[in-house]
Order: structure tokens, then C-alpha cells, then sequence
């Protein structure tokens, strides 16, 4: 490992529908690099914490109702007040392994029918990612793991929409990884793409910004 304290952090994203099982294996990913040596966080947008994310969180748990223009601009908002913190953990060396990034914000918010380009405009300038690991799964297995909460948004016709807009979106540089295989076949995959991730970014590659 190359752990010289002039290269920066990788910045991955884990993106998919819901029960695809991201969130397991954000943290799986986490404690596997930490066992490497290397300098890692595990985040998550809606990143609930903060008051922007608050309102959020509230309007997830259907507490309250927004706009649905309203509400894409508040998950942007969410990650611009992260977006210094962001840089300065990635040029300290620090990699972030984000569970969820714009890439949801622009395939929900999208999925409920508002135009794909005003979506993605407010995310211009945001870091763009190093690397974006999709976890694909059809909604209907998705939805047969159980487990979808109480939450707006956790219902099959719904996640649909959103698996197509997902597919619109996607780009050539996305490593798309089969979410039905077993966990511990999925885990080999994302370990594989995220060293081959941070070698690139150790060897200099430039951070970028949003959108590509
Ligand atoms: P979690 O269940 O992962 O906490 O997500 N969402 C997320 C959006 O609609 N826009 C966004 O920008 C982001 C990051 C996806 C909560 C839900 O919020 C959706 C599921």
C-alpha cells in the first residue's frame, strides 16, 4: 500500500434501489479498508443530522409534505452544506464510501416526473465521484426481501419508476454489480473496483466536479 500522506482519498459512491443492499455493504467495504490501513468514512445523503437534513428526514417519514421541487433542492442542499467537509477529508487522504449521492436525488426526484435536466442542475459543481458502484436488483426482488418500511417512496410501483430512471442515467464508467448474487460474491466485486479505484487516485488522478 501507498499510504504517503500526499495522495488523496477516493470518492465512491454506492448507488441502487432500495433493498439492494447498499447499506450492508458500505459498511462491509469500510472495515475492509480500515483493515488495509487506509484512512476511510463511511457517509450517507439524506444525511439526517444536520436541519436541512431534518426536514428531510421528516418529510421521508411522511411528517410533513413539500413540493416536489421543494424537496429536490433540500436533498441538493444537503449535499452542498457536506461539500467543504467532503474536499478536505478526500485532500487529507481520506476516502469516503457514500452510501446514496446525486445520482438518487436526480432518479427519485425524476421518477415523480420532473424534468431529468432541472434535476441535475443544481448538483453542477458538487465532487463529482471516482467511482459508482450501482447494485442492481429488479424491483421485484427487490420488493420480495421484504423489509420495505413505512417510509414515502418503499412501494414497488414507485421503486420501478425509479429503476428506469437509474437506467437513463447511468453512465459507461459505472461498475454494475449483480446485488442478487451472494453477499460474499458482491463483496469480492465491490473490494476489487474500489482497490483499482484507489490506485488511480493515489497515482494523481484530479478530483473532479459534477455533472460529467
Ligand atoms: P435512505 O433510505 O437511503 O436513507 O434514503 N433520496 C435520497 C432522494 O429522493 N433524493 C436524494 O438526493 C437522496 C440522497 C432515496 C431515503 C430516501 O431518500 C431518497 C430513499
Amino acid at each position: 500500500n501507498n499510504h504517503s500522506s500526499d495522495s488523496r482519498g477516493a470518492l465512491i459512491v454506492l448507488e441502487g434501489l432500495d433493498r439492494c443492499g447498499k447499506t450492508s455493504q458500505s459498511s462491509r467495504l469500510v472495515s475492509y479498508l480500515e483493515g488495509l490501513g487506509h484512512a476511510v468514512e463511511s457517509w450517507r445523503f439524506p444525511d439526517r443530522t444536520t436541519n436541512v437534513g431534518q426536514m428531510i428526514s421528516s418529510y421521508l417519514a411522511n411528517k410533513s409534505h413539500l413540493d416536489d421541487h421543494t424537496v429536490h433542492l433540500l436533498f441538493s442542499a444537503n449535499r452542498w452544506e457536506k461539500r467543504s467537509l467532503m474536499e478536505s477529508k478526500l485532500k487529507s487522504g481520506t476516502t469516503l464510501i457514500i452510501d446514496r449521492y446525486s445520482y438518487s436525488g436526480v432518479a427519485f426526484s425524476s421518477a415523480k416526473g420532473l424534468d431529468m435536466e432541472w434535476c441535475k442542475a443544481p448538483e453542477v459543481g458538487l465532487l463529482a465521484p471516482d467511482l459508482v458502484l450501482y447494485l442492481e436488483i429488479s424491483p421485484e426482488k427487490a420488493a420480495e426481501r421484504g423489509g420495505y418500511g413505512e417510509e414515502r417512496y418503499e412501494q414497488l410501483e414507485f421503486q420501478e419508476k425509479v429503476s428506469q430512471s437509474y437506467k437513463t442515467l447511468s453512465e459507461s464508467s459505472w461498475k454494475i454489480i449483480d446485488a442478487t448474487l451472494p453477499i460474499e460474491d458482491v463483496e469480492k466485486q465491490l473490494r476489487e473496483n474500489v482497490l483499482d479505484c484507489l490506485t488511480v487516485c493515489q497515482k494523481g488522478k484530479p478530483l473532479s466536479e459534477l455533472w460529467l
